[in-house]
Parts: C-alpha cells; sequence; structure tokens
C-alpha cells in the first residue's frame, strides 16, 4: 500500500506564540510571510528568517523555520553570509524601519547593488516600536514623539527611491491591512532571483496614533503592476509622494537578475588561480584555518 504524503498546512509554520500588541500589523507580516511559504511549498527546514532588533525582529521566534535574532541593524549582512554558506536555503531577513533604514543604513544601501537572493522584509510603522514611540526616518516630517516634541524637522527617507537607485532588482511595498496582496508580494519576492526588497507599512497601534491603518487606507495609492524601467519606477514614486500620498505594491522587477551568490561560484570557477581548488581542498583549507585560529 502506498504511503499517504501529509499536505502541508499553515500550521507547520507555527512556532512560539507572538507577544505583540493586540492589532499590532506585524501580526499580518507573519500571517503573510507563512501563506507565501506554504504556496511555495516550502519545508520549514529548507528557510531561514534573519530578524533585527525591535518589535518586528521577534518575527523568527514565531515562525518555524532556522531563525537568526541577531543585533541590532546587521540583518542584511547576515542574511548575505547565509545565503552564501548554503545558497539552497530560502533566506528572509525581517525587521523595522529604524532597524533597517537608521542603525542598518549603510548595509542597505550595498545590499541593493550587491543584489544576493534573500528576501528583505521591513515592517516600516514610521516610528520605533519596542524603544516606546521615537520617531524613526521613515516618520514623516512635523511627527510628534517624546524625541521631536516640536515635531519633526527632517523629511522622511524614502526607502523604495533609495533601493531603486542603488541597483536592487526587485521593489515592493505592502500594506498589513491587505493581508491577501502582501502575501502575494511575499511570494513573488522570494521567488525573485535577487535582492527583494518589500517595505510593509505595518501601523503600530500602541505608539504611532497618526499613521493608523484608517489613515493609510485614506492616503495609499497602488501600483497595479511593475514598471518597466528604474525611471519610470522612482518618478511615479515621486509624483505619489508629491501629491501628499503614499505608494503601495510592485514597483520594479528585473528579469534574469544575475544573484550575488551566483556571479560569486562563476567568478571562482573563472578565476585562473582557483581553477584546482576542489571541494576536498577547500574542506581541508577551512579545517586548518578552524584549527589554527579556533581550536
Ligand atoms: C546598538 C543598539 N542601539 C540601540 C538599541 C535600542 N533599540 C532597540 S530596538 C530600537 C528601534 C526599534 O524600532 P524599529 O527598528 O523601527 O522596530 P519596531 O520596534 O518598530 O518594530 C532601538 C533604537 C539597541 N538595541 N542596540
Ligand atoms: S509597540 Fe507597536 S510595533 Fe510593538 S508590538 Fe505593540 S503595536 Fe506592534
Amino acid at each position: 500500500m502506498a504511503t499517504e504524503v501529509k499536505k502541508r498546512t499553515l500550521r507547520d509554520y507555527d512556532s512560539h506564540k507572538p507577544t505583540w500588541c493586540p492589532g499590532c500589523g506585524d501580526y499580518a507580516v507573519l500571517l503573510a510571510l507563512k501563506k507565501a511559504l506554504l504556496a511555495l511549498n516550502k519545508d520549514p527546514h529548507e528557510v531561514v528568517v534573519v530578524s533585527g532588533i525591535g518589535c518586528s525582529g521577534k518575527i523568527s521566534d514565531y515562525i518555524k523555520a532556522y531563525g537568526y535574532h541577531g543585533i541590532h541593524g546587521r540583518v542584511l549582512p547576515t542574511a548575505t553570509a547565509i545565503k552564501l554558506a548554503n545558497p539552497t536555503l530560502t533566506v528572509i531577513g525581517a525587521g523595522g524601519d529604524g532597524d533597517g533604514y537608521a542603525i542598518g543604513g549603510n548595509h542597505f544601501l550595498h545590499v541593493c547593488r550587491r543584489n544576493p537572493d534573500i528576501t528583505y522584509i521591513v515592517m516600516n510603522n514610521m516610528i520605533y516600536g519596542l524603544t516606546k514611540g521615537q520617531t524613526s526616518p521613515t516618520s514623516l516630517k512635523g511627527f510628534i514623539t517624546g524625541t521631536t516634541p516640536y515635531g519633526a524637522v527632517e523629511g522622511p527617507v524614502e526607502p523604495l527611491y533609495i533601493a531603486l537607485s542603488m541597483g536592487a532588482t526587485f521593489v515592493a511595498r505592502g500594506f498589513s491591512g491587505d493581508p491577501k496582496t502582501l502575501a502575494e508580494i511575499f511570494t513573488q519576492a522570494i521567488q525573485h532571483k535577487g535582492f527583494s526588497l518589500v517595505d510593509v507599512y505595518s501601523p503600530c497601534v500602541t505608539f504611532n496614533k497618526f499613521n493608523t491603518y484608517d489613515w493609510f487606507k485614506e492616503n495609499i495609492v497602488k501600483n497595479e503592476k511593475p514598471f518597466e524601467s528604474r525611471a519610470e519606477a522612482i518618478s511615479h514614486i515621486m509624483d505619489v509622494w508629491n501629491s501628499g500620498k503614499v505608494p503601495v505594491g510592485i514597483f520594479y522587477k528585473e528579469e534574469n537578475s544575475v544573484s550575488y551568490d551566483e556571479q560569486l561560484v562563476k567568478d571562482i570557477k573563472l578565476a585562473p588561480a582557483l581553477q584546482d581548488i576542489t571541494d576536498k581542498v577547500w574542506k581541508e583549507k577551512v579545517k586548518r584555518i578552524i584549527e589554527e585560529n579556533f581550536v
């Protein structure tokens, strides 16, 4: 009798119960990520979630997959290294707007131009949630918090511009108030070969009383299909901001992009000095380095 293959379900990705505040946008991000992994038929052991520090960073504890809850702002170098070490893994980076665009901003610039095959989900609530509501790089001008009692003086960064101008090959934004579309965006982002940025408007219901679900619903302008060129995508995003609204959707998707990991392997194979290096030689080299330095 043939053995019955158990069908995978969303529950297969369940882990610890989240401690986010009731209504936090991050719940929808978690669910959408599980749905995307299910849609792509990923087994938990094929996936690693690398997260930063913040309420959003707890996501790696809440999903059954390999998890790495690292230090503040360092999701991207860690995720890149994991992908290089084991290219068979599906690598997801996740964190907040503070983690990714303030302390981690430098890594963000360079990962966009490097194009490793990883997906980066930023839960953008336009505030620092975990540390109880200070302004973040995406807070709007004039936003009042404990650190900006007279209102934020500077305008927000738009990570979508940065990603597009630095060479990212998949650039999108979702909204926690539309979890179905969010799951579809995540699915495409994970399928994309190369660096995928998915910034997600994910309201902080406790500390951000301005950018609420209703505020987003009133101000979001949806983009239905990716633009052919970066320039068109940037111009559209600028037009939306200039009209006082905020853009959501998939803006750019480069077909057949060559990822950093893929290119590196090709370069190593092509480098004449390295042509004789076989797996065995590599292993011996690594063993020697470990013995000389760590044992
Ligand atoms: C090196 C370092 N600096 C500062 C902090 C304090 N800190 C913890 S989380 C955080 C920002 C959280 O905001 P965000 O990344 O937007 O995530 P959220 O909590 O909103 O999900 C800060 C400044 C820290 N943990 N480590
Ligand atoms: S403080 Fe804000 S970001 Fe943190 S769990 Fe609560 S609602 Fe979510």
